[in-house]
Order: C-alpha cells, then sequence, then structure tokens
C-alpha cells in the first residue's frame, strides 16, 4: 500500500520549494506543478505500487504519489536534479526530452509482457509531447499489440509559452483509452516568476 498523500501536503511541498528556490540555493532549473492536485490523486488510485510511472521535467507531484520518499525528492532537487527525478528500486524514471519517455515506456511494456508481469507502464506526458509523431507511432504500436501502457495527457495548452492550439491550428483528439485532465497553470513554465541570482 503507498502512503496516502493529500492536495495540501502536494501544494506545501511545492511551496517549499519555491521558497527555497528563490534563496537562490538550488543551482538548477525546477519546474513547479500545481491545480492539478484533485486530478493527480485520482489517476494515481489506479497506479499500483509495482507499476512504472514515466514522467517529465514537471515531475515532483508524480514521483511523491508514487510512493518515493518526499524527503528523498526534496534531497534530489536540491542537488539540481528536479528536471531528472529517477529512483529505479520505485519504478520512476522522468526525463526532460519532449516525447524522450514515450518510446522508453513503450521498451517496458513490452518487456513486462514478455517477462507475463501483471505490472503496467504510466507514461505522463503534456499536450504538446501529445501531438508529437512519436506518440501516435508508440500509441499505435502498444494497441496493436496490447501492451500494458497507460497514456495520461496533462493539459496545460501551453509547450513552454506557446499556445499549443495555435501551434497545430487545433489540438488532435483524445483517443477514448487515453486519460486526460485539463489545467490551469499556476507557475511559469520554470522556476517561480521571480529572477533568481546565484
Ligand atoms: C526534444 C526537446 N525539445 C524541446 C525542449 C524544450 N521544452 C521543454 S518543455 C517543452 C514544452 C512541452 O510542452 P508540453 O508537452 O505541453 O508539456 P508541459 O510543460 O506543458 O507540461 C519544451 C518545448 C525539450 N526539453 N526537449
Ligand atoms: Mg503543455
Amino acid at each position: 500500500m503507498k502512503k496516502k498523500i493529500t492536495k495540501e501536503f502536494l501544494i506545501n511541498f511545492e511551496t517549499e520549494i519555491k521558497k527555497i528556490y528563490n534563496k537562490g540555493s538550488i543551482r538548477g532549473p525546477i519546474h513547479l506543478s500545481g491545480n492539478n492536485e484533485d486530478s493527480l490523486i485520482k489517476i494515481f488510485k489506479k497506479i499500483k505500487k509495482k507499476d512504472w510511472v514515466l514522467s517529465t521535467w514537471r515531475s515532483h507531484y508524480h514521483a511523491i504519489l508514487h510512493g518515493l520518499n518526499p524527503s528523498w525528492v526534496k534531497k534530489e532537487i536540491l542537488k539540481g536534479r528536479s528536471m531528472g527525478i529517477n529512483n529505479y528500486k520505485k519504478k520512476f524514471y522522468a526525463s526532460s526530452i519532449v516525447g524522450g519517455v514515450i518510446p522508453i515506456a513503450l521498451g517496458i511494456a513490452v518487456g513486462l509482457k514478455r517477462k507475463k508481469s501483471n505490472s503496467k507502464v504510466w507514461v505522463f506526458i503534456g499536450d504538446m509531447a501529445f501531438e508529437t509523431g512519436v506518440f501516435h507511432e508508440v500509441y499505435k504500436y502498444a494497441k496493436n499489440f496490447n501492451l500494458p501502457l497507460n497514456f495520461v495527457v496533462e493539459d496545460n495548452n501551453l509547450s513552454t509559452n506557446t499556445p499549443t492550439n495555435k501551434v497545430w491550428g487545433k489540438k488532435s483528439k483524445i483517443p477514448g483509452d487515453v486519460i486526460y485532465y485539463s489545467y490551469k497553470r499556476p507557475y511559469p513554465h520554470h522556476g517561480t516568476g521571480t529572477w533568481v541570482l546565484f
């Protein structure tokens, strides 16, 4: 069983990281989450400890909700590793390459199927990563070969500061078996909105 993590806990975690970052104590970029706590808490109820979770540059909430020790996550962030929080023991992998985790997730799902494992892979991607070709290829392959791979699209209609619907003319239709939620970003793409000098 995973420890129950509340919305307040998540918000307080990011608020604390924001304060530390603003003091100039984190010598690396950070990407803070917010306004999506309810959606994520609901989604993570379906994700088991034995499942793999793959995430992005903005992974603090995903890591904590997948059962990584919040103090350990905080230590990693303070070491400047916010953009790539990884813990193989806890089956958690995050990469800052847009779309980078999508084929990795597919490889893990193939491996799990070959081993006849009953674990699944959950991959969290932004709305712009969802529009990339690699998503559509991996989605098609996973579906056609019945692989244990679930996608979660986190839609803030932004790619850094560029509106995704304007880039593509419109947004693509989300397939019925892809988990989706939308939210309004409370923090800038990276940092806290305060200019920090080291
Ligand atoms: C291959 C690659 N290209 C560009 C970037 C720069 N970049 C970082 S995040 C990001 C926006 C991605 O938007 P989305 O997938 O919607 O994710 P969000 O941050 O909104 O959750 C971009 C372009 C990158 N990290 N990797
Ligand atoms: Mg986005």
